[in-house]
C-alpha cells in the first residue's frame, strides 16, 4: 500500500479517453508535458506491437495541478484521447444508441469469462475494454511524474528484456556506463535487449510466432540505483519494500511472477553462498555481491535494486483456442480482434515507471517534505546521522 502518495486512473481501450489523478507529489517540482511523452513514447515502441500504436498518439495533457512549468502540491490532473474513438464512437458511445451486437466468445487467459461472470454482462466488450492494457498508458503518464521527482534526488532506473519465448540473455546487466545511459542505449534496441545478436533471435521468435496466429511473453529485469538506507520498514507487513513494489507490479496485465536479486536460485544455494558479505571502504560500507537484490529486512540497504518479472504471453490469439459460447452454450472458437504478438518491451517501460511511484512513495513517507526544497533538506539533515 502506497502511504504517501494516492492516484487513479479511469478510461476505456476505445472510449474518449483516458483519465488520472495523482496527489502527494510535493509543490516547486519542474515537469513537463514534453518531459511525460517521452515516457509515453517509450511505451509505444517494441516489436511484435499491433496497429493501435499507429494510431494514437499517447499525448499527456496536463489537466490540472501544475502552474508555469511545476507542481502546486496538489493533486496534478492528466488526460490522454483515444484518437481511436473515431472508428468506435457508436459502440462506445456513453449514451444509449441501436448498437446491439455482442461478444460472447471468452478467450482463454483474458479477464472475459471471469469479467462477464463477476459484473453479470451478456456482452464481453464491457469487460474487455476496462480489462486491456491501454489502461498502463495512464498509468506510465502519472508515474512519470515519480521519475522526474526521483531524478531530482539523483534515483535512477533503468530496465532491459531478459528472455522472449525460450530466447535467453543470460548476461550481467552491464550498468558500467551508468543507469541512465544504459537505458538510452537498450531504448535503441526494437525489444529493449542488451544483446545485439539475442535481439536478433528476439525478433524472430516474435516473428515466428505471430505468422502462426500466436503471441510470446517473456522476462524483464529492472534496475534502480542511488537509494539510501531504510526505506520500507521491517516492522509491519505492508511496510516491507518487497511487499509494496510486488503489489505494484504484479498489477500490470499479464504479469505472472516476480523475483528480488538471486530470487528462486537463492533456493538452491547455501547461506554463505547467498548473503552479500559486508565491508568498508573510503568509510562507506559496501558489498562485493548483490545476491538479496538490494532489500534486506523490507528495507532498501543501498545495493542497487534488482528485480525480474515474467510476463505471459498475451491471450488474444489471431488462431484463436477452444472456448463456449456464452449465449449459446456451443463449443466454439474464443473472440478474436487486433492484437499485439509481444507486448515485452513496452512492459519493461511500464514496470520502470510504476516502480518509480513505489520508490517515490517511501522516499516521502521516510523524509517527508510539502515541497521539494523541504524534502532535500530533510533528505540531508538525515544523512548527517
Ligand atoms: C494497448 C492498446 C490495445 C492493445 C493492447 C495494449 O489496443 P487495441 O485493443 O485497440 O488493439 O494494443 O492491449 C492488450 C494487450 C490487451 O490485452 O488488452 C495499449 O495502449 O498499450
Amino acid at each position: 500500500m502506497l502511504e504517501k502518495l494516492r492516484y487513479l486512473t479511469a478510461g476505456e481501450s476505445h472510449g474518449k479517453g483516458l483519465l488520472g489523478i495523482i496527489d502527494g507529489i510535493p509543490a516547486s517540482l519542474e515537469i513537463s508535458e514534453n518531459y511525460i511523452s517521452t515516457q509515453m513514447k517509450r511505451r509505444q515502441k517494441g516489436h511484435g506491437r499491433g496497429g493501435r500504436m499507429k494510431i494514437e498518439s499517447d499525448y499527456p495533457q496536463i489537466y490540472c495541478g501544475v502552474r508555469q512549468g511545476e507542481t502546486l502540491g496538489g493533486p496534478i490532473g492528466i488526460i490522454i484521447e483515444n484518437l481511436d474513438y473515431e472508428n468506435w464512437s457508436e459502440i462506445m458511445s456513453t449514451e444509449k444508441n441501436n448498437f446491439s451486437d455482442k461478444i460472447t466468445l471468452p478467450r482463454p487467459g483474458h479477464a472475459d469469462l471471469a469479467g462477464i461472470k463477476k459484473f453479470g454482462f451478456d456482452d464481453i466488450r464491457n469487460v474487455i475494454e476496462r480489462s486491456s492494457a491501454r489502461e498502463t498508458a495512464m498509468r506510465v503518464a502519472l508515474s512519470s511524474i515519480c521519475r522526474k521527482f526521483l531524478e531530482e534526488l539523483d534515483i535512477y532506473l533503468c530496465s532491459r528484456v531478459i528472455q522472449i519465448l525460450d530466447v535467453k540473455d543470460e548476461s550481467q546487466f552491464d550498468l558500467s556506463q551508468g543507469c541512465k545511459e544504459v537505458n538510452d542505449i537498450i531504448d535503441l534496441s526494437k525489444v529493449r535487449c542488451q544483446d545485439e545478436n539475442i535481439s536478433k533471435d528476439m525478433i524472430n521468435a516474435i516473428n515466428k510466432a505471430q505468422k502462426k496466429g500466436d503471441s510470446v511473453g517473456g522476462v524483464i529485469e529492472i534496475i534502480c540505483m542511488g537509494l539510501p538506507f531504510g526505506l520500507g520498514s521491517y516492522t509491519q507487513w505492508d511496510k516491507k519494500l518487497q511487499s509494496k513494489i510486488s503489489e505494484s507490479l504484479m498489477s500490470i496485465n499479464a504479469f505472472k511472477g516476480i523475483e528480488f536479486g538471486a530470487g528462486f536460485s537463492g533456493a538452491s544455494m547455501v547461506g554463505s553462498k547467498m548473503h552479500d558479505e559486508i565491508h568498508i571502504e573510503d568509510s562507506i560500507i559496501d558489498r562485493k555481491s548483490n545476491n538479496a537484490g538490494g532489500i534486506e529486512g523490507g528495507m532498501s540497504n543501498t545495493q542497487p535494486i534488482n528485480i525480474k518479472l515474467s510476463m505471459k504471453p498475451i491471450p488474444t490469439l489471431t488462431k484463436p483456442l477452444n472456448s463456449v459460447d456464452i449465449q449459446s452454450l456451443e463449443n466454439k472458437k474464443a473472440h478474436k480482434e487486433r492484437t499485439d504478438s509481444c507486448a515485452v518491451p513496452a512492459a519493461s517501460i511500464i514496470a520502470e515507471n510504476l516502480l518509480c511511484i513505489v520508490i517515490a512513495d517511501s522516499i516521502l513517507s521516510k523524509f517527508g517534505g510539502d515541497s521539494m526544497n523541504q524534502l532535500k533538506s530533510h533528505i540531508q539533515q538525515t544523512a548527517k546521522y
